[in-house]
């Protein structure tokens, strides 16, 4: 056999088993369990810090850009390296054209890549969109794709046995007609597969996060509590977690001396809190909505975290959700009452894209906090770190004071002459776990400061609705900037903090520029 008469089949082998085995993977996928197409981009992502992070973002697009074309390389990836192994495959056979040995390709394209996996994968082999335990979810994912590699193995060596079966009259017609005819019935094959394939992307696309992961909540529409389906978005997954709540189980564990598992029913057993707090993610804007307000309902985490009796080493908790992410706080801030492990929001079950069955809520910490999809409490010592935290996000995780123009919009145009009253000025202000006191607003930039109505008051845990007092209304023909600062329930004023980590969240004032003709 000459050196092209085997490259050639073993890459058109290694390309059509490198399809199958992505079909599997999307199969796999379809049934919410973790395969390396979104588990390498979490693997990855951690190491990535925010301002690469960031930039290769607003290279690309924005977070569902980065996330398609995390999963788009990883498919790409498996098929070339799936067809370079073909290749080699092939070339290997033609030294040993006698061997047939299942035990050396398994071994290699089955042993090899499954310990590979275990050892690179192992921080997110623990995933499962199920709602599987950690545990048992390392298990599933594993053999899950050992199945799959299996599938390669099993394709790339039939599909390679069939192509060079073809038995050519001399060696000068090597690409006898015999072997372009099995050419295209493998390559036939092939395309099925991948059409197939294809099917099932369609499928998990509908169902993926990227109709909705970063959806916000500002402007006109505002109200005192946030309708759930129009409750900001922030998810780090591809596709998210549809928790089987029969499968789910949530574990306290780690520096305790009491582990213990809980079915979601004796959740249930514990006293109950309703709890109106809001949420805002890390990276939200000045002017942004990355941050709603909900009544939270669920039993607090101390209810857990008591019984189980944290050593004396013990100093923070890390959150685990079924989707591998995780985040951490000071213990103390676990034990405090208003720290929940929220089931219900706005008096339903929590949504799936919210956390259902369990997030945690934790107020005055920004929305990364909140873990969805609880499913593991871990009590650990002062080092531990969460997905974010790893990248690099922080410092600082509290929520500093806050406060957005909702109306009028920036660069509105008014005229005096047809306007019928006073211009209507209201937005939001919100103060972490402090509370809001005051809120002022200028229409000079800052210069001069006039005290607004708080006519919606959310209380320490939830942001204030706040309006103009008697409305706005402009002496004479000008460009207006209008800014808002607010006062927490600690007295403390609104302000820019200069030598803030650029990760551990924005400060400083959100303006509006508004044009008043005559
Ligand atoms: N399990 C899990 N929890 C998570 C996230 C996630 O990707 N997975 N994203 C976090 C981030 S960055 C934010 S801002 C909030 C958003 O919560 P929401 O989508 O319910 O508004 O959830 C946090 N909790
Ligand atoms: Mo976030």
């Amino acid at each position: 056999m000459s050196r092209s008469k085997a490259v050639f089949p073993g890459l058109l082998a290694g390309l059509v088993a490198g399809i199958a085995m992505t079909a599997a993977m999307l199969l796999l996928a379809s049934f919410g369990i973790a395969t390396p197409l979104a588990i390498i981009g979490d693997r990855l992502s951690v190491f990535i810090s925010p301002g690469p992070f960031l930039s290769i973002m607003g290279r690309v697009g924005g977070y569902n850009h980065l996330k398609q074309l995390g999963v788009g390389s990883t498919m790409t990836g498996q098929l070339v390296v799936g067809a370079l192994g073909g290749a080699i495959f092939g070339l290997f056979m033609r030294r040993n054209p006698a061997r047939h040995a299942a035990f050396a390709t398994i071994s290699i394209f089955v042993l090899l890549p499954l310990i590979a996996a275990a050892i690179v994968l192992w921080p997110v082999l623990g995933t499962s969109y199920l709602g599987l335990p950690i545990d048992v979810a390392r298990l599933v994912t594993l053999v899950g794709f050992a199945l799959c590699v299996f599938v390669f193995e099993r394709t790339l060596v039939a599909g390679f046995h069939f192509l060079a079966r073809a038995k050519p009259k001399s060696e000068d017609r090597e690409f006898s007609p015999a072997i372009g005819r099995r050419a295209l019935i493998l390559g036939g094959l092939g395309v099925a597969v991948a059409g197939g394939g294809a099917g099932l992307i369609q499928k998990l696309y509908r169902a993926a996060t990227f109709s909705y992961d970063g959806t916000q909540y500002k402007g006109r529409v505002v109200q005192a509590i946030t309708p759930n389906d129009l409750f900001y978005c922030v998810t780090k997954n591809v596709v998210d977690p549809r928790v089987n709540v029969d499968l789910w189980h949530l574990e306290v564990n780690g520096l305790v001396q009491n582990p213990a598992t809980y079915r979601f029913q004796d959740l249930k057993g514990f006293s109950a809190i309703e709890q109106e707090t809001t949420l805002m993610c890390i990276s939200n804007g000045l002017d942004a909505g990355l941050m709603s307000n909900a009544i939270w309902k669920g039993l607090a985490m101390r209810d857990l975290i008591d019984p189980a009796a944290p050593l004396s080493s013990a100093a923070r908790v890390r959150l685990h959700g079924v989707d591998n992410y995780t985040d951490t706080f000071p213990l103390d801030k676990a034990l405090d009452p208003t720290t929940l492990l929220a089931y219900e929001m706005n008096g339903v079950p929590l949504p799936h894209r919210h956390g259902y069955p369990v997030r945690v809520v934790v107020p005055g910490y920004f929305g990364e906090k909140h873990v969805k999809w609880l499913t593991r409490i871990e009590v650990t010592d002062a080092n531990a770190k969460g997905f974010y935290e790893t990248q690099g996000w922080g410092p600082d995780f509290i929520v500093p004071t806050r406060s957005r123009i909702d109306i009028p919009d920036h660069e509105s145009r008014f005229s005096i002459g047809e306007l019928r009253g006073a211009i209507e000025v209201k937005g939001v202000a919100f103060g972490g776990d402090r509370g809001i006191s005051r809120v002022e607003i200028s229409d000079d930039d800052g210069e001069t400061w006039d005290d607004a109505d708080i006519y919606y008051a959310g209380g320490d845990l939830a942001w204030s609705l706040w309006s103009a007092h008697d409305g706005w209304m402009p002496d004479e023909p000008d460009d207006y900037t209008l800014v808002v600062r607010a006062t927490d329930g600690e007295g403390n004023v609104q302000q820019w903090e200069e030598d803030r980590s650029p990760y551990s969240g924005a400060t400083g004032f959100h303006k509006i520029v508004v044009h008043v003709t005559a």
